[in-house]
């Protein structure tokens, strides 16, 4: 979390942590007020190893990530210390309208009241940001044995989303993503073996062993063929002959 005019270093070149692969810092969401180099191409939108530097002045959530590698990201709050709750007490800042890189055209608003916006994916992005981001909130399936149930957590701090005060932003998620759309909050559901073979069988197994002296080429080449070993198919046969 920064003030408003810190600035964030991307720091990949360092003698002595330099990275071991190019990345992309895209802007995934960023709030629709925020301007400069903040934008729909992010700091650094081709993979690269170089440094980059962004100065952040429109309080709200930004997130970046690296279109080569899912699940790296990064994410700041720019929190505007005088911001209030307007009864003398301080809150956050997450931003009142976020926009999502390829998101539904214009911005995302945070719902005012939970579920009375026209689409509540500012909500949906801010829980998966909790969630992936905090190890404690990974669902374990090691615990699906039919009675741990998995509720995300997140922190337990006020937060002032355009205007509208939340004294509690767990207990504001929570409410949502539990009691009102159902899920979260819910038994971790057991694991089981899938019913049937995957269709994509014969493309793992040895060349000649799907019909011996029927195939003149390798299955590998024929991502169609999807016979169980040992049937016969006309349509097999006469693919076969070409
Ligand atoms: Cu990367």
């Amino acid at each position: 979390m920064i003030a408003p005019g810190q600035t964030v270093h991307f720091i990949q070149n360092d003698p002595k942590l330099k990275v071991e692969s190019r990345h992309t810092i895209t802007n995934l969401v960023w709030p629709k007020d925020a301007h400069g180099p903040v934008g729909p191409m992010g700091i650094e939108d081709a993979a690269n190893t170089d440094n980059h530097h962004v100065k952040l002045n429109t309080p709200g959530l930004y997130v970046w990530v690296c279109k080569l590698h899912p699940y790296m990201l990064g994410a700041v709050i720019v929190d505007d210390p005088t911001t209030t709750d307007g009864k003398g007490g301080t809150a956050y800042d997450l931003g009142s309208d976020l926009v999502l890189l390829g998101g539904p055209g214009g911005t995302v608003p945070f719902p005012t009241v939970a579920g009375n916006a026209p689409t509540d994916i500012a909500l949906r992005v801010l829980r998966a940001f909790f969630i992936v981001t905090n190890p404690g909130n990974w669902k374990d399936y090691s615990k699906a044995d039919g009675s741990a149930t998995w509720t995300p957590t997140y922190p337990k701090v006020p937060v002032n989303l355009g205007g509208v005060f939340i004294p509690d932003l767990n207990f504001a998620m929570q409410d949502y993503f539990v009691t009102t759309k159902h899920i979260d909050g819910n038994v971790i559901e057991k694991q089981h073996k899938p019913a049937r073979m995957a269709s994509a069988r014969c493309g793992l197994i040895p060349p000649m062993s799907c019909r011996p002296g029927n195939l003149r080429r390798p299955l590998a080449r024929r991502p169609w063929c999807r016979q169980p070993i040992g049937t016969s198919s006309g349509r097999l046969r006469s693919l076969n002959r070409r």
